[in-house]
């Protein structure tokens, strides 16, 4: 007989308990959204615990895997049970690679790890926003919160690419870190992106290769003028620079006892509350707006199709309509 398909409380029951499948089978949930995801949302808000959610983002191909890879081998011998939740936004350019990558990672993630490869403290799971944008903003939060609440600590979030998504899923995290290389541009391209605000850790990584230095350089200097026209973040805090090569497992350790040092700066300083709070406002609103535009378009087609079929024939303007629209939604709520 085939076995019962287990409740979102029974799972997440088991994931807890260190169950693996479990806890991807709830992470899908998560990912997919809606009703599901929100009551896993609400179980694992109930156990999470503060765990230190460090965000890592970069320009595709900057090392930033080979390091998360680094600083989870490192983690885990230093006896944490760190979780890494990749965020790939769909690319039609990248998903072939997207997919391979989620395949293994899945696999790991799912099934443990093949005999003598894998470390079991550690959680790896990629997640993809199946093409709608706000898909993330819903999504990562909640992953974060259920690795939080099954006990893995560092929660490290890493994304692909510099765009607004990958800025705002990173500026959210307790630990900004930004990886740059040499020889792209990527300081400019990094100040363009608007990341040299929410950076509190930057990495030049392959610092093996030539230009390195360079890199650095520019990035100082963008500091300096940033520092020099107030946008410095407050608290004197200026984010340090760490030289790797994570290829060579070189840096990595500076790396992670930077991102500590910036957790203790945030301790000392009672912004790691300013912080957690900001979160929230920042997940609420990405809530509030999904809502709305739910509600929205379900009052287009139902109560409100008769008030945009008079818009739609010039009857009445469209501003009649809408402002028609908004007071019977109000009135519902
Ligand atoms: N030379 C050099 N190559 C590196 C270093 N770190 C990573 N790479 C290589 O850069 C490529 C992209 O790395 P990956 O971690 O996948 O980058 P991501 O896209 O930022 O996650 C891979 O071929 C890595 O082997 C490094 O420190 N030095
Ligand atoms: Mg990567």
């Amino acid at each position: 007989m085939a076995k019962a398909k287990r409740s979102i409380p029974e799972l997440y029951e088991a994931a807890r308990g260190g169950e693996r499948r479990a806890l991807g089978r709830l992470l899908t949930l998560v990912e997919r959204g809606g009703p599901d995801a929100d009551a896993v949302s609400e179980l694992a808000h109930a156990d999470s615990d503060g765990a230190h959610i460090v965000g890592i983002t970069g320009a595709p191909g900057a090392g930033k895997s080979t390091l998360v890879g680094q600083l989870v081998t490192d983690l885990v011998e230093a006896g944490a049970k760190p979780a890494v939740l990749a965020v790939d936004p769909s690319s039609p350019l990248t998903g072939g690679a997207i997919l391979g990558d989620r395949i293994r990672m899945d696999d790991i993630a799912e099934h443990g790890p093949a005999p003598g490869t894998q470390r079991p403290s550690t959680f790896i799971r990629s997640m993809a926003t199946r093409g709608h944008s706000g898909g993330l903003a819903l999504a990562v939060p909640l992953a974060v919160r259920l690795f939080d609440a099954c006990g893995y600590d560092p929660v490290i979030v890493e994304t692909v690419g510099v765009g607004q998504v990958e800025v705002d899923v990173v500026g959210a995290a307790d630990t900004a870190v930004v990886v740059m290389t040499p020889g792209m541009g990527d300081a400019v391209q990094a100040n363009k992106a608007g990341l040299l605000e929410v950076a509190d850790v930057f990495v030049i990584n392959k610092a093996d290769r030539p230009g390195a230095n360079d890199v650095r350089r520019d990035l100082d200097l963008m500091l300096d003028l940033s520092h020099m026209t107030g946008q410095e973040s407050e608290h004197g805090y200026r984010p340090p620079i760490v030289m790797a090569s994570a290829l060579k497992g070189e840096g990595n350790v500076e790396v992670w006892k930077t991102v500590e040092d910036h957790r203790a700066h945030l301790r000392a300083t009672g912004q790691e509350t300013i912080r957690r709070q900001n979160r929230i406002r920042t997940e609420v609103r990405a809530r509030l707006a999904q809502a709305m535009s739910n509600a929205a378009e379900a009052a287009m087609d139902g109560e409100g199709a008769a008030q945009l079929h008079r818009a739609e024939t010039a009857e009445i303007s469209p501003n009649e309509a809408t402002n028609e629209l908004l007071r019977q939604l109000l009135r519902e709520s």
